[in-house]
């Protein structure tokens, strides 16, 4: 028989923009160790004013014999103000490790994208690398036999800085099958009320191979998708239990089987739920039936993953759509009064003025609700964005990543930049947060505060 440990799942995150986002992956976590007959707790420093005496009390209470830690982000990706979390998660680690002997079990999205560097810095005991429902029992129950953590058939192990790398052989493929979020091991009013909203997964996945992208090598590059059913009963009794109306699909794409996608909107319109909900969709599958279905299902935001709207960025990039496309995506949210923003990603390899200017008349002739402009790529390993930035001198070969090293096409510089905010500044939808244009946290509190629900760049337009 297994013995059962006592475990803590603490979420790192306390990033509060654009919004404060639930502890989606750590609640999986929870969930899992809870599944697997140990004693879970939680702490989350999202809104704590200090990590101490929190993280005391609760290791003094809790006695945990393991703490897993999930790392969502590594910063805030924007340039060039820019926000890195590493040297808080370092100060996390340090503060466990001065308050039990428990072992430390890594995990996230954060941690996924370099969890090699990660390791090295933070100096844990495990680190798991992608989806952790699988590994982390696995992990939790060699903790309790005494095992050490060592390669078997399922799991890939190598050691790094004195601790070990975890990545299971194979991902889950039934995903109904992974369980549910323990959600209410987590403050879900307080997200639901400074957040304005709560999240859910449908799929896994992500077969493109855009540039920059570090979505394939955090969930695999093989969609794997929940039933509709399984999507729905979980949100219709968060609805039912929390009275939660509001919801993000936190999909790499919704859209993408687009079959799947309408499959769950007919599936809440079916129920009458009545939510609303918001989640990232590609311009290119996309189509009249989907908008009615997702109008009829309470879909109130759409937040494109366009990047650019010059043909040539778009290729550079390697994405898989064109402007048609993106004028076919707008219209029909036009049509069917969806709100809609295009997310922007300037300064990519090869960008120059002229796809500058190709892109901001694209998005003058869309007339979306928002945009949302991005300066600049946070290079990260494992993508094709490494190569690209060693060619163009804008990294070097030994340097981990784990600070933000941001690429910009050499043709442009800082003109980039000033050209973004300018346009910006007069142009009241645009968003950039890496000037902190319409990105003011105390603004976007407020709001909050009065009860406004669900994405707030809805409002600029
Ligand atoms: C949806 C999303 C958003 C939405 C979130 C909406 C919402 N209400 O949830 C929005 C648009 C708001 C957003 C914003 C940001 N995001 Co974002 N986002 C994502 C996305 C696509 C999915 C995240 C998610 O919820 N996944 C589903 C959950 C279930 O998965 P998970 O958390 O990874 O958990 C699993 C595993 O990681 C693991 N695990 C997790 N924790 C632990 C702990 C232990 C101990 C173990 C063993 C395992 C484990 O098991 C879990 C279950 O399988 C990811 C990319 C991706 N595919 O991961 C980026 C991603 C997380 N975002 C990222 C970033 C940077 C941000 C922002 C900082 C900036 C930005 N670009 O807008 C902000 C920060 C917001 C905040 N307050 O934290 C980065 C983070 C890495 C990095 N580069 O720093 C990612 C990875 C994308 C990228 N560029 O690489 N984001």
């Amino acid at each position: 028989m297994n013995r059962c440990l006592r475990v803590l799942v603490i979420s790192a995150n306390t990033e509060k923009l654009p919004d404060p986002v639930f502890p989606i992956g750590a609640a999986y976590m929870a969930a899992v160790a809870a599944q697997h007959g140990h004693t879970v707790d939680t702490l989350d420093l999202c809104f704590l004013d200090a990590l101490q005496p929190m993280l005391a009390e609760k290791i003094r209470d809790t006695r945990p014999e393991v703490v897993g830690i999930s790392l969502r982000n590594l910063d805030s990706s924007a340039y060039p103000q820019n926000t890195s979390y590493i040297d808080d998660y370092k100060q996390l680690v340090d503060a466990v490790r001065a308050l039990t002997s428990a072992p430390i079990v890594l995990g996230g999205a954060g941690f996924t994208v370099m969890p090699d560097a990660i390791m090295e810095y933070l100096g844990a005991d495990v680190g798991v690398i992608g989806e952790g429902e699988m590994a982390f029992p696995w992990i939790l129950q060699g903790f309790a036999n005494g095992e050490p953590i060592r390669s078997t058939p399922e799991y890939a192990c190598r050691p790094v800085n004195g601790g070990v790398c975890v990545s299971p052989v194979t991902r889950i493929k039934q995903l109904d099958h992974a369980g549910i979020p323990l959600r209410r091991r987590f403050d879900m009013d307080l997200y639901y009320q400074r957040g304005g909203a709560l999240n859910i997964q449908t799929k896994r996945g992500c077969y493109f191979e855009c540039v920059f992208c570090s979505y394939p090598l955090i969930e695999g590059s093989q969609v794997r998708m929940r039933t509709a059913q399984a999507v729905v009963d979980e949100i219709q009794a968060v609805r039912q239990e929390h009275g939660v109306r509001h919801w993000f699909f936190v999909d790499n794409i919704f859209n993408m089987p687009i079959r799947h996608a309408k499959g769950i909107c007919e599936e809440i319109a079916a129920r009458q739920l009545d939510i609303e909900w918001s989640g990232y969709l590609n311009p290119k599958f996309i189509d009249d039936e989907l908008c009615d279905l997702m109008a009829r299902s309470g879909c109130k935001a759409i937040e494109f993953g366009t990047d650019s709207g010059s043909a040539t960025m778009i290729g550079n990039l390697k994405k898989e759509f064109d402007p048609d496309d993106l004028r076919h995506a707008s219209a029909l949210c036009h049509k069917h009064h969806l709100k809609f923003c295009h997310s922007l990603i300037f300064g990519g390899p090869g960008e120059t003025q002229q796809t500058v200017t190709e892109t901001i008349d694209l998005m003058d002739e869309l007339r979306p609700t928002a945009v949302i402009a991005m300066t600049g790529i946070r290079v990260l390993p494992g993508t094709a964005m490494v190569e690209i930035a060693l060619r163009d001198g804008q990294i070097d070969a030994d340097d981990n990543l784990l600070y933000p090293k941001f690429y910009i096409s050499p043709a442009l510089g800082d003109e980039l930049v000033a050209r973004i905010e300018a346009y910006a500044h007069a142009h009241s939808n645009w968003i950039v947060p890496g000037k902190g244009i319409k990105t003011n946290i105390q603004v976007l509190q407020k709001l909050r505060a009065r009860k406004i629900k669900g994405q707030l760049w809805r409002l600029l337009r």
